[in-house]
């Protein structure tokens, strides 16, 4: 069994997280993905825009319809905050032989060693990070390996050494704050995300 993770606020999910996943299961050949949204994200001083409830809402809107595509309840059962940490060891103590890949934008690796345990949320996944436009990917953390679109890809065999994927050739340049500010402006946003979750963002007025 080969998961890849994508933690997340999702305030809102968008097309960009959408594309990401995709780019990794293709790449990955993954069995399933599942997208993993934050009762609270451990990095963020001020609240989520909506609540727990709503931000799942619209991940499983987002997903339902995409073969493989999961949706985990495993942070926002917690009712509380939970680090990548505690999340990776309670799904790889459920899935002890399979491979475990996180997903993050090069926006969240820049800040990576500021992540509480990163060295073992390392030694629990594979870190895939996929390019996100205006961050640049850093070199220093850890050895990597660049992928090429299309490129075919054999994982280590164990979690010895940690190990980096970089895939250069996402190119999503939507972002959950555009969308937020859009709404407040009451602008159409309904390009940047999936259109059920574009008809829940509308029904309950969620950033307005
Ligand atoms: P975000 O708040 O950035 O989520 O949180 C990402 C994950 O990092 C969550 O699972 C957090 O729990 C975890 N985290 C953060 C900080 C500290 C710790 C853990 C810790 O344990 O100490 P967003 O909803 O904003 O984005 C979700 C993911 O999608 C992120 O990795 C982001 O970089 C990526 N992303 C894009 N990637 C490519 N193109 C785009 C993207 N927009 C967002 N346009």
């Amino acid at each position: 069994m080969r998961i890849a993770v994508l933690g997340g606020t999702f305030d809102p999910i968008h097309n960009g997280h959408i594309a990401a996943a995709r780019s990794v299961s293709t790449t990955f050949k993954t069995d399933e993905v599942h997208f993993v949204p934050a009762y609270s994200a451990p990095h963020k001083q001020s609240q989520e825009s909506v609540s727990a409830f709503h931000r799942f809402a619209m991940v499983a809107l987002a997903v339902s319809n995409v073969e493989g595509f999961r949706v985990s309840s495993i942070e926002v059962d917690a009712l509380e905050k939970r680090y990548t940490v505690e999340t990776l060891t309670q799904m790889r103590s459920r899935m002890p032989d399979g491979d475990l890949l996180f997903i993050l934008g090069t926006d969240m690796y820049l800040e990576f060693e500021t992540w509480k345990d990163y060295r073992i949320v390392m030694s629990l996944a594979h870190l895939v990070v996929v390019h996100r436009p205006g961050f640049s990917f850093r070199e220093d953390l850890a050895p990597y390996c660049v992928l090429k679109k299309g490129q075919d890809v054999t994982l280590p065999a164990k979690q010895a050494t940690p190990s980096v994927f970089y895939l250069p050739f996402v190119e999503q340049p939507v972002s959950s704050t555009a969308i937020r500010e859009a709404c407040r402006r009451g602008e159409d946003a309904s390009a940047a995300v999936p259109p059920a979750v574009w008809s829940y963002i509308s029904k309950h007025k969620l950033y307005s």
